[in-house]
């Protein structure tokens, strides 16, 4: 396994179509906007053509990511007015918090007052929670636009959340500005009606090797909300840094989170922060998946407690970025009290299914030794009622039943490697995709890239983008791929400008990866549905990084 990241450091990944790809404006503005009524006629977007300009004044149904499954247009716009209500039905609490959020976001720009409201009236923006509408599935919805009303269905709440979404990105960018905007609120009369393909679409962030602060992480939380992503993995610990507070072992978080990478002050999360965030990211319809990083990567929980290492010394906190040199003892029987007192601490704070045991580079625990650790440690996590998640390496020990496995590897991955994650797949352990040369968004986009690694390549927008992940591992089913996630590991990241400059525009690509159906899968369309997101990530106040491979606008 050391392999994997050693070999790869030589692998150089082929930077994709550095030019600018722009359509000149040869057709006139009335023929510009007719193509584009057409092409968003087909049921699916891939089609609308690339750089069409100029910007028509209703944006078409469906140039929104993730790509929707399908897109009726047809019918006159519905316009936004400063009369304009927000319906919800009355018997749910959270169709109401939805409207709330929704009137939220729209209230600044528009100057309208958009009342919430249970009345029965027709018309208005209408969010409503249908039990018929089983087919929506647990995130599905139909978003219904007419010159008389608005209506988002769903089946259940996280479905309405994401038609919020969707009404965002087809109203015009300036939405999101926190002012008055003089614009028409317009959306294109149709109909989309949609559903995600996988139910795991994530995004990790390492607040280990930096800290980020509670209000940070609900920033991110809510960019990754516009795109659909429904997980949130925070890698709560790792050498450099124990990120959350347990209460039977205290010094884990005030002396092993007191430092970060380059030796800064670090921090952790309180219980109350970390409520805040499980909160926070309740409302925007994430599950937050929180990873103990072990039996490697540990060098932070070793330094807090002298009994955890074998040679019972502790080792002095570290503040560099070499990995695979800590491991927890794995004969000694504490060990395993402080594994269940850290497990049973964090299950009982985290309402979601999953706890990540990370797994990856233990470089410095024995085979032996790193199956037996997880033989022992995955009934613990049963033991509080989770379910387990680790890094690939995990398929080398004996995962258990209903494990989900994160592939993390890359082109230059051995294919013995390959095949172990395979035949677990095959033998019913679920994959999360995580290809560090396709959507580690800490990879630099090029050779100039400011911020980043390069071990696995550069990653430009395309490439993150351009594959399939039913079809990605070989000998692996498709069946088995629960989904996609994009880490970001923050060894070089310590900012919200840092976070966002390397997420995005990948991390948008990703979230389209795992919600959208592989028949809407083809970069040309999807560069030009991206483009359209540069003005909304800019009025966002992301400063998203410029990639010449994509079509932005130049206004
Ligand atoms: C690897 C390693 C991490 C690094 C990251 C940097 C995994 C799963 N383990 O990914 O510790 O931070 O690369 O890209």
């Amino acid at each position: 396994m050391t392999a994997v990241r050693l070999l790869s450091t030589t692998v150089a990944t082929p930077v994709e179509g550095t030019q600018p790809v722009r359509q000149p404006r040869t057709f006139p503005r009335l023929f510009g906007s007719l193509l584009l009524v057409v092409a968003a006629g087909i049921s699916t977007v891939g089609a609308v053509p690339a750089g069409a300009e100029p910007a028509p004044a209703v944006r078409p149904l469906g140039r929104i990511v993730p790509a929707p499954a399908s897109v009726q247009p047809g019918g006159a716009p519905y316009t936004l007015t400063p009369w304009t209500r927000i319906r919800v039905d009355d018997h749910s609490r959270e169709a109401r918090q939805i409207g709330t959020y929704l009137a939220r976001i729209l209230r600044p720009s528009t100057g309208y007052a958009l009342p919430v409201t249970d009345d029965h009236l027709p018309g208005g923006i209408r969010l409503r929670l249908s039990p018929r509408d089983q087919g929506l599935g647990e995130e599905g919805y139909r978003l219904e636009s007419t010159r008389g009303s608005l209506t988002l269905t769903a089946h259940k709440p996280a479905g309405l959340f994401h038609a919020v979404q969707t009404l965002r990105q087809l109203l015009p960018a300036s939405v999101e500005k926190d002012s008055r905007q003089q614009v028409p609120w317009k959306v294109a009369g149709g109909t989309i009606t949609d559903t995600p393909r996988y139910a795991y679409r994530g995004a990790m962030l390492d607040v280990s090797r930096h800290f980020f602060t509670v209000d940070q992480v609900k920033r991110y939380i809510d960019q990754l909300a516009l795109y659909k992503i429904n997980k949130l993995h925070l890698h709560l610990s790792d050498d450099q840094g124990w990120r959350i507070a347990i209460d039977s072992w205290p010094r884990l978080a005030t002396y092993g989170g007191s430092t970060q990478v380059g030796g800064g002050r670090g921090g952790h999360y309180t219980r109350k922060d970390y409520q805040e965030i499980l909160g926070h990211a309740a409302s925007r319809y994430l599950e937050v998946v929180p990873e103990i990083d072990m039996p490697g990567h540990t060098n932070a929980a070793l330094a807090s407690y002298a009994e955890l290492n074998c040679s019972g010394i502790a080792p002095p906190l570290y503040t560099g970025t070499d990995v695979g040199f800590s491991s927890l003892c794995v004969p000694k029987p504490v060990t395993y009290d402080f594994v269940d007192d850290v497990v049973r601490e964090l299950a009982a704070l985290t309402p979601g299914r999953y706890l990540h045991i990370g797994g990856d580079e233990a470089h410095s625990t024995s085979h032996a030794d790193y199956v037996a650790f997880m033989d022992k440690v995955q009934p613990i996590v049963a033991k509080y009622g989770k379910t387990v998640v680790g890094w690939h390496q995990l398929t080398g020990a004996t995962p258990a039943k209903g494990a989900l496995a994160q592939y993390w590897g890359l082109d230059g991955t051995s294919d013995a490697e390959k095949a172990q994650v395979a035949r677990a797949a095959r033998n019913g352990t679920g994959l999360i995709l995580s290809p560090a040369d396709r959507v580690y968004l800490d990879m630099k986009y090029n050779k100039d890239t400011p911020l980043g690694l390069d071990w696995a390549g550069f990653v430009e927008v395309r490439r993150s983008y351009d594959w399939d992940p039913a079809t990605y591992l070989p000998g692996a089913p498709g069946s088995a791929v629960a989904g996609v996630e994009a880490p970001l590991w923050s060894e070089t990241i310590s900012t919200s400008d840092h976070i966002e400059f390397m997420a995005f525009p990948r991390l948008p690509g990703v979230a389209e990866l795992g919600w959208s159906p592989a028949s809407t899968h083809d970069w040309e369309a999807y560069k030009v549905r991206l483009a359209a997101q540069g003005p909304r990530m800019a009025a966002l106040g992301i400063d998203f990084y410029r990639s010449p491979q994509v079509p932005w606008p130049s206004a």
